[in-house]
This record gives C-alpha cells, structure tokens and sequence, in this order.
C-alpha cells in the first residue's frame, strides 16, 4: 500500500517509524511519505492560511498549495487506472470505525491531507472530488488542534490489518470490534496475584466451557460499556444463551423470542 501525508508538521509523524508500522514499511508491505504543505508555497512567509470569508475567529488554509500538493501526489489518472482515495481528518467528517479501516486497508493509495486552524477552504476537497474519492473523516465528538494525531491513529489501525504485518492473523478475528462486540477480558500467570484470582474456567482446559464464557464476558462488557454497540447487534447473530446473558445483564433483547 502506498501513503502520502500532507502536513505543516512532518515532524509529528515521527512515531511512524517505530514498531510494527516502522517493520511494516522497511519491509515494503508499506510504502508511506510525509510531505510538508509548505514545498507548495512560494511567498518569503510560505503562507499557508489567511482570514476566513465573511468573517469569524481563526483561519482558514488557503487552497493554493493543496491544489499543487494534490497534483503532484495524485496526477490525473488515466481511465482504466484507480485514482487514490483521499482522507481529510475533521471533527465534521464520517466517524473512523474498524469498518472503515477494513475499507482504507484495501486500497492501493491513499493521501491524508492534515488541516489545521480552522480547516481547509472547502474548494480544494470539491475539486479533489472531481478526481478522487475523498472522505472527511473524525475520530470522534471532540475537537483536536489538528488532522496529525488522527493519522497517526488510523494509520495504526489500517496497518493492522495488511496482510503480512501481524503474525497471528486469527487475533484480527476474536479481537474487539470485529463481531460488533468487546472482547473479554484476558489474564496470564500467575493463576493467584495480590489475591486476585484467574477465572477457574481459563484454567478447566475445557475449550467449550471456555468460549461460552467469554462469550457472555463479552456480552456483559459491551451491555455495561457500549449499550449503543448492543441495540446495533442483529438478532439472527445472538443464541438463546446470548439473550440470557443480556437479559442477566439487565438487557433485555426486544426479540428475544427470535433467538435461535
Ligand atoms: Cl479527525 N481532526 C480534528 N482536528 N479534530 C478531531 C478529529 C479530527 N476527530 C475528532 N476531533
């Protein structure tokens, strides 16, 4: 997969090279460039904002060196080849979710465009449309100075889920998120630590009594944590004993008489 980044701040995507993103590019499964906005501008100041149209607080960035930024990165593509997708992080955008990253992970090229201030002038993301997909993404409901950290998080999650970059691919199958649900929660050695015992259960070696009982921990967990993540579950996707486990967690399913 190819990446490019365009930022004021290069320097923020620093932990890009650590870890398994670091392992992930020097072993070419990544191919990821951050570029600086200001090698598109050609004023002494390298101007990249001025005052907003009909007036406000703040900024906002000017749409000069985005257009040349973006014909650089994503020249016209000829019809029989897939242009890249661009992703501007926003508190405005559709919400980042693992669905998401499934998505971004298949493809071939994607290009982040990090606005800062108050955003970018909304005629470079029309005119990018006009070529390229591009989704105005948010990492959730609450504002952050700029797009930077949130490609850093998505980044991390995309990764994740190339193939070759995690060595036990049947983790991305149990962990939280990939069936609608949290995952239980996990233990190691010692079996006994500060008096706080290891579920007997983990221990039984008996691999069926072993998932059902992380089946109803996640189920618990998610019902007390995420009820949002509950009412979105479909019931085709719950047994008899799933609603029970809900019903005991004070959750009680609407069609519960539907349950397998
Ligand atoms: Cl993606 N960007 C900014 N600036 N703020 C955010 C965000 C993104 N997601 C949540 N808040």
């Amino acid at each position: 997969m190819r990446v490019d980044i365009v930022s004021i701040f290069p320097e923020y995507f620093a932990p890009l090279d650590l870890s398994l993103i670091g392992k992930a590019r020097a072993g070419g499964l990544l191919n990821l460039t951050v570029h600086d906005l200001r090698t598109w501008t050609y004023d002494v100041h390298r101007t990249v904002d001025d005052t907003p149209y009909g007036g406000g607080p703040g900024m906002v960035m000017r749409p000069e060196p985005w257009g040349e930024a973006l014909d650089a990165l994503a020249p016209p593509t000829p019809g029989d080849r897939r242009p890249p997708r661009l992703l501007v992080p926003t508190p405005t955008g559709v919400r980042f979710s693992q669905a998401l990253a499934h998505e971004l992970a298949a493809e071939p090229h994607l290009i982040f465009a990090c606005g800062r201030y108050e955003g970018i002038d909304q005629r470079v993301l029309d005119h990018a449309a006009t070529r390229m997909p591009v989704t105005e993404v948010s990492l959730g409901d609450y504002v952050l100075f700029g797009g930077e950290v949130a490609v850093l998080v998505i980044m991390e999650a995309v990764t994740r889920l190339l193939p070759g970059v995690l060595g036990n691919a049947g983790s991305l199958d149990e962990e939280s998120h990939a069936h609608g649900l949290l995952e239980a929660p996990v233990y190691t050695k010692p079996p006994v630590w500060r008096g706080h015992e290891v579920p007997a259960v983990l221990r039984s070696g008996d691999h069926g009594r072993i998932a059902r009982w992380r089946r109803d921990e996640s189920l618990r967990r998610t019902a007390a944590r995420r009820p949002d993540m509950i009412a979105a579950l479909s019931p085709d996707s719950l047994d008899k004993r799933d609603v029970a486990a809900l019903g005991e967690a004070g959750f009680p399913v609407p069609s519960a008489d539907m349950a397998k």
